[in-house]
This record gives C-alpha cells, sequence and structure tokens, in this order.
C-alpha cells in the first residue's frame, strides 16, 4: 500500500476528572490525532499518548508535531509498505520520540488490517473475543475519597484496582484499603517516586499481598530495580523502564521486573509491543496493557492488542464513559462486568465519529 495523505488534528477534550500521579496532575487531555490516507482514499487513525508536559517522559503534543511533520511523514509518505511491520524500519534513522512514532504506525495498522477486512486484533495475530481489565484510580486528597472510588470500581465489575502511591501516600492507605477490601486484587503504581534509599518502606509494602508494584524506581532504571525486587516480595512491574524489546530483554536477564506494563506509545508501536509480547510468553513474564488516559481512537488500538495470548493480566483499559462525556469513537468503548467485547469489525472497529472530532479539533494540517 501506499500513504497518499496525512492529517495531523491536535484535539482537545475535557477530561471528566483530574487525574493525579506522583510526577502531577493531569487537567484537560490535548493530543495527536493522525489520519494516514491509502490510495483509495481509505483511512487509518492513530492517536499519539503524549501530554502537553513532559512528564512521564520527554515527550510532548509539541515534540510529537515537530518529529510527525518534519520526519516522520517524509519517512513514510508516497513509500510503498508492504506491510505495517517494516514502518519501525524506514523510521529507525530517527531516534527515540516513540510516541510520535507508534502514532503513524498505528494509522498503518489500522488502514492495514481495513484493507484485509480483518479485525486489527486479528491481523495483529490475537485470538479472544473479550478481554479482561481493571482501572486505574489516581492519588485523592483523602483515603475517603479514594475508599468510595474503589467501591464504585468493584460495582462497576472491574476486575482488579490500582491506586497510584508515593512516599507518605502509601503505607497508611494500603492499610485502610486492605482493611475494607482483605481480598480485592490490588497493585500500586509510583511513577518513579521511590529511590533505593526508601527500602525499608518498600519491603513495609509486601505485608498489603498487593499483586505488583508498579514502576517504584527511576524512570530509567533496571539496575536498582533488580536490587530491589531480590530484597521485596511483591513482584515489580516495569512501566517507564521499558521502551523496546531490548530494553525488555535485558530488565528480564537482570532480574529487574516479573511483569512488563506494555504501553504501545511508550514502545513505538504496535509491532515492537508484539515482539515484547512475544518475549515475555518465552521468559515467563507476565503482561499487561498500560494506558495513557486515551481517547477512542488509542482506546480501540489497546483493545486490539490485548487479545494476544500473553496479556494475562487485566489492563487499564477501562470505559470511554469513565473519562469522556462523549467519545470520539463510535460505539463507544464498554465494560460489562470487567470485560470488553473485541469489536470483530474490520481495522480498530469503531468508527471514527468525525462531528465530534471537527468540534474538539483546535487545529489541523494536512500532508500530501
Ligand atoms: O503510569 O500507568 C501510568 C496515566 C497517565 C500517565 C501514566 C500512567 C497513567 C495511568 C492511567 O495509570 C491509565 C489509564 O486509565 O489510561
Ligand atoms: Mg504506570
Amino acid at each position: 500500500m501506499q500513504i497518499k495523505e496525512v492529517v495531523l488534528r491536535h484535539l482537545k477534550m475535557n477530561m471528566k476528572f483530574d487525574f493525579t500521579t506522583s510526577f502531577g496532575t493531569i487537567r484537560d487531555k490535548e493530543f495527536i490525532l493522525v489520519e494516514a490516507k491509502d490510495e483509495y482514499g481509505m483511512s487509518g487513525w492513530g492517536e499519539s499518548v503524549a501530554f502537553i508536559a513532559p512528564w512521564y517522559n520527554e515527550e510532548t503534543l509539541k515534540t510529537n508535531w515537530h518529529v510527525l511533520e518534519d520526519f516522520l511523514i517524509p519517512s513514510i509518505l508516497h513509500k510503498h509498505v508492504e506491510h505495517p511491520d517494516i514502518v519501525n524500519e524506514m523510521l529507525l534513522g530517527i531516534r527515540k520520540n516513540n510516541m510520535a512514532k507508534a502514532a503513524i504506525e498505528g494509522a498503518v495498522w489500522d488502514l492495514y488490517a481495513k484493507r484485509l477486512g480483518q479485525p486489527l486484533a486479528t491481523a495483529l495475530g490475537g485470538q479472544k473475543k473479550e478481554i479482561e481489565v481493571g482501572i486505574s484510580i489516581g492519588i485523592q486528597k483523602n483515603t475517603t475519597d479514594l475508599i468510595s472510588l474503589i467501591e464504585k470500581a468493584i460495582n462497576e465489575g472491574y476486575k482488579r484496582i490500582k491506586i497510584k502511591i508515593k512516599p507518605g501516600k502509601d503505607i497508611e492507605i494500603l492499610k485502610e484499603i486492605r482493611n475494607h477490601f482483605p481480598t480485592l486484587p490490588l497493585m500500586a503504581d509510583a511513577n518513579s517516586a521511590y529511590r533505593l534509599d526508601d527500602i525499608e518502606r518498600l519491603k513495609a509494602l509486601d505485608e498489603f499481598k498487593l499483586m505488583m508494584i508498579e514502576q517504584p524506581l527511576a524512570s530509567d532504571d533496571i539496575i536498582d530495580h533488580a536490587v530491589l525486587q531480590k530484597q521485596i516480595k511483591t513482584p515489580i512491574c516495569l512501566d517507564e523502564s521499558i521502551l523496546s524489546y531490548e530494553d525488555a530483554r535485558k530488565a528480564i536477564e537482570l532480574g529487574s521486573c516479573k511483569i512488563i506494563n506494555i504501553k504501545i506509545g511508550r514502545v513505538g508501536g504496535l509491532t515492537e509491543a508484539k515482539r515484547i509480547h512475544d518475549l515475555c510468553l518465552e521468559k515467563g513474564i507476565g503482561v499487561w496493557c498500560g494506558g495513557m488516559l486515551e481517547a477512542g481512537v488509542g482506546r480501540a488500538h489497546n483493545v486490539a492488542l490485548t487479545t494476544l495470548s500473553n496479556f494475562s493480566l487485566p489492563g487499564d483499559t477501562a470505559a470511554s464513559s469513565r473519562y469522556w462525556e462523549k467519545d470520539i469513537i463510535s460505539p463507544e468503548v464498554t465494560v460489562h462486568n470487567g470485560m470488553i467485547t473485541v469489536p470483530d469489525r474490520p481495522g480498530i472497529g469503531y468508527d471514527i465519529d468525525i462531528n465530534a472530532v471537527n468540534e474538539l479539533t483546535v487545529f489541523e494540517k494536512l500532508y500530501k
């Protein structure tokens, strides 16, 4: 196939709630939507998960726009793309900027699957007809609020609850949660808020029987995590530290984690995500699909990826209605008893609500 045109759109969506992590608070959601058109005028869609500020990693909406416009789009436009797996190779000369790469690669994957008349999940090799999901709850002002949010999520059927922690917002809170919900499948995400010096505090978390602790130490570390994993019982899950297959291979070899949270944006696209998934399957490392507060297009890509067999732990892809009054896809992603039904229509399997997209677009540009 050939990519004849690419449209970049800067969208701004109101989120129903502020989302606080150890690195800061995300309020409204601004992001880039990528539309790639082929020689028949068919469109594929991708979503960049870069935020407006470089909190989670160094990428931002503006750096993604720059890299897409000046480097990634020119590398792909009017070139022959036999299979989305080669997009990675076409972009090999451009270092990092994984979220920008994933956004355009995702659009190519959607287009490829649509041309085959297959659901994206099938094109990726996924077999599941439905996927299990959990929910990620941000840091709250007080524990009472947190407990009631957890209760609501349990009643909605989510398969596991993730809370955000940081030093001082951890032990007491987890104690309180366990008093209310002794057997709840529970995990905690630190977003790099601890250092190896905090080892006693981290050891103290073992008693809460967490499914895992996500990214306790520095966002670029795999050495200290290996030291920590030897001293705590709670399995470590890496998020920020794993940017590629190579990172995953090294972390597994060092014993830095027992679980990996795969985010398509963080690792530079679906092809790399699949490679990491396959490696983890071979090495006995648990895998689940993380979230970046995505709108519908990103959410649909997460659903498709999660159909691969080794996504054996519930992911963070909650229902559209948790985040948005109205999502940009139709139908929206819905969750029943903690399960999402995988769409069986070609490509991402949800229609783009172009009226909603137009309403939410603050700037757009066509490249051809
Ligand atoms: O670390 O997993 C994370 C949101 C923004 C940035 C980083 C993370 C998160 C989440 C939310 O945990 C997951 C979601 O609901 O999409
Ligand atoms: Mg995380």
